[in-house]
């Protein structure tokens, strides 16, 4: 149940004035996200206050009722005066609770319903303040992706095998699916891909394609929509044709058909998702096609349907490391930037956060400034495959918020990530995000029961990016755990300190995670960062670390920003101290702002780091009673673990670095074991 737990509120009386008694429902059709809606009020007014409450589908006159619908519904029954609900865009609602009566009134069906969820958590929460708004999302695309390979196992999944396939076929019994769906509503999630991006055809087969139907109709009462990755040579792989040239006739004809197949099993299907001319998959490239030309190749077939062509910006070669210049960073705008334009305006394209891959630091990918006519999405990641993989705590809306909020300046205008990927900034009719999330069988839903505040809080930043990380931190733990201030403090502190400490004993100063990169992604191994051609590279040696990525002497990476990002960038004066070595190639005893040496702020930081961590297993044990003996145990082995393997961390960095430099720690902790 996750934060939809609807636990009874102690010290409320069921006979209070502000607990509704009636629940009307305005949109009757069991479809409905508005139906749903009804349903999940008197889910959560039984849960929350033991009270009975039920629902009708007619227009009732009567005092503490909730009504929800849409804005429309409500105007046919009880007419409406349009002030309220005038400013109102696609899935927003109006929330009202003055007066004794509740209105919930979406834009659409499943604004509603998201409307509904809204007063669900204020009354969970204990709130009973009289409010009356509307809330808009900021952007229109709000997704997630699963990673879900067709044999059920799961790319980067750390919550056990896939909820929605096993054996090359889709599920049976998809009440799991279902529950997720829900989940995903609650938090304003109307998307969701449901494979891997390295993608498998056989999803393709008229079998699986049925299966298909069959999710998108458990999604469908809750407003999410299903969306799926393609592989770009299925015709050839599944359709028997010889070639996949998007531009080929005979291709163009079995994509048109097999969307033409899907949308009659799925009408409102969101789209596709597609990884193309990277990491071995298949793309336009191999045919001397560009990137537009093979993401336009969808859109045509998706347009007549209102679907969206999502296009992954996460395309690189392997590089040599022996090239000072040569840089994985650069890749995306290379790829990308003189395609600006040439996009059909279905096609968003999907951008990570960073111009490497979700590494515990990165700058923000300048390819956000270089697409000015393309739909953007930035790409997130929930599931925390370099960030501990779920075994450690790393909250990490505040990493999140580092992009959403960065100002880029193009043109030398405010251009912060968030209003360019809500269109805002160019102009542009779609964009949003997504993130990559994983979940799977495993009750937990993601491995452990506190990184579920990352899906909570990736829901709640895409509709509001300016939200502050805390309070949304806040209102997850009331959910999932306790109003009690203990509760509440203890986890807010460990999970506002939990990004800065995985940092500290990881990689610092934007060198990036210190992980194995070569296989698992887990554990300390930064030797093996470099000599290899995934330019994740930290360019150590005895006396220097970091990438040079300037203009005057470097791979250029810098310049790829506007000019004022790019001339702070290019200067390691004017670098912030947690980039250094992401930009420059420094001595070890080169002098930070903060008055420390690299070496010096490297052996600090893992120590400091690993200690944090160390004071999360006391804060947790002091939860003991006031969390349910299951989850208070579950949490409890894993502050253990991240404890002891943030020493691990801490000796492993700290030794590397300090046999490899041969400078003392001024502390004498390192080496001296
Ligand atoms: O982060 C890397 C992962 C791959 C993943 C790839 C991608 C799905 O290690 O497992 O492949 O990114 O995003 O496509």
């Amino acid at each position: 149940a996750a934060w939809l737990r609807y636990a009874p509120l102690p010290g409320v009386a069921k006979s209070e004035g502000s607990i509704p008694s009636n629940i009307v429902a305005l949109n009757a059709t069991t479809t409905s996200p508005v139906y749903t809606a009804g349903l999940e009020l008197q889910k959560g007014i039984q849960g929350i206050f033991g009270k009975q409450v039920s629902i009708t589908h007619q227009s009732i006159e009567s005092l503490s009722t909730v009504v929800v619908g849409t804005v429309d519904a409500y105007a046919q029954e009880y007419g409406l005066d349009d002030d309220d609900t005038a400013d109102l865009e696609a899935d927003g609602f109006w929330l009202s609770t003055l007066n004794g009566t509740i209105q919930i009134l979406g834009q659409n069906e499943r604004g509603a319903l998201y409307g509904a969820f809204e007063y669900l958590s204020m009354l969970a929460q204990g709130n009973f303040s009289q409010v009356s708004y509307i809330s808009n999302p900021n952007a229109p695309i709000r997704w997630v992706n699963q990673w879900d390979n067709m044999d059920g196992s799961i790319e980067r999944g750390y919550g056990g095998p896939s909820i929605f396939f096993q054996n090359g076929l889709i599920v049976n019994d998809l009440s799991r699916a279902e529950d997720y769906a829900r989940l995903l509503a609650s938090v304003r999630i109307n998307g969701a891909i449901i494979n891997n991006v390295n993608a498998n055809a056989s999803l393709l087969t008229p079998q699986n394609i049925a299966g298909l139907k069959r999710v998108a109709d458990v999604f469908r009462p809750y407003g999410v929509q299903l969306g799926i990755s393609l592989n770009f040579a299925s015709p050839q792989l599944l359709g028997n044709l010889s070639t996949f040239d998007p531009l080929d006739a005979s291709v163009i004809d079995w994509w048109t058909n097999i969307t033409d197949q899907i949308y009659e099993a799925v009408p409102d299907m969101a789209g596709y998702l597609v990884k193309a001319n990277s990491e071995g998959q298949p793309g336009p490239i191999t045919y001397n096609r560009t990137l537009a030309q093979g993401a336009n190749l969808f859109a045509k077939a998706l347009q007549p349907y209102g679907g969206v062509a999502m296009f992954r910006a996460f395309v690189y070669n392997q590089l040599n490391e022996s090239d000072w210049r040569a840089d994985r960073a650069n890749a995306a705008v290379q790829f990308f930037k003189d395609l600006d334009g040439q996009f059909d305006d279905n096609v968003v394209v999907q951008i990570k956060y960073g111009p490497i891959d979700f590494q515990v630091r990165e700058p923000t990918s300048p390819l956000f400034a270089n697409l000015l006519q393309t739909n953007t999405a930035i790409e997130l990641e929930v599931a925390q495959e370099y960030l501990g993989q779920q075994c450690h705590l790393v909250y990490l809306a505040p990493l999140w918020k580092t992009v959403l909020d960065f100002d880029l300046k193009v043109d030398n205008q405010s251009s912060v990530v968030s209003d360019i990927i809500s269109g805002k900034r160019f102009n542009r009719p779609l964009g949003g995000s997504a993130a990559v999330v994983n979940v799977g069988t495993n009750n937990t839903w993601l491995g452990s029961h506190l990184a579920m505040s990352n899906l909570y809080a990736y829901g709640r930043l895409a509709w509001a990016p300016t939200q502050d990380p805390e309070a949304i931190l806040q209102d997850w733990t009331r959910l999932t755990f306790s109003r009690d201030p203990t509760v509440l403090r203890a986890i807010t502190q460990m999970s506002m300190e939990s990004w800065p400490a995985y940092e500290n004993y990881s990689g610092n100063l934007g060198v990036q995670t210190l992980t194995d990169i070569l296989y698992t992604h887990f554990g300390p191994n930064p030797q093996s960062m470099d000599n290899n051609g995934w330019g994740q590279w930290t360019r150590a040696d005895h006396l220097t670390i970091g990438m040079d990525r300037t203009v005057s002497n470097g791979t250029g990476f810098a310049g790829q920003y506007p000019p004022e990002i790019a001339a702070m960038y290019e200067d390691p004066s004017t670098t912030p101290d947690d980039l250094l070595l992401w930009f420059h190639h420094v001595n070890y005893t080169h002098v930070l702002h903060s008055g420390k040496t690299v070496i010096q702020h490297f052996y600090d930081a893992h120590y400091n780091g690993s200690a944090v961590a160390q004071t999360f297993v006391p804060l947790w044990e002091s939860l003991k009673g006031k969390i349910d003996d299951q989850r208070y145990n579950h949490v409890l082995f894993r502050q253990e673990y991240q404890a002891g393997h943030s020493i691990v961390w801490r000796d492993a960095i700290s030794n590397f670095y300090h046999n490899l430099s041969g400078i003392p720690d001024t502390e004498n902790r390192v080496g001296n074991h």
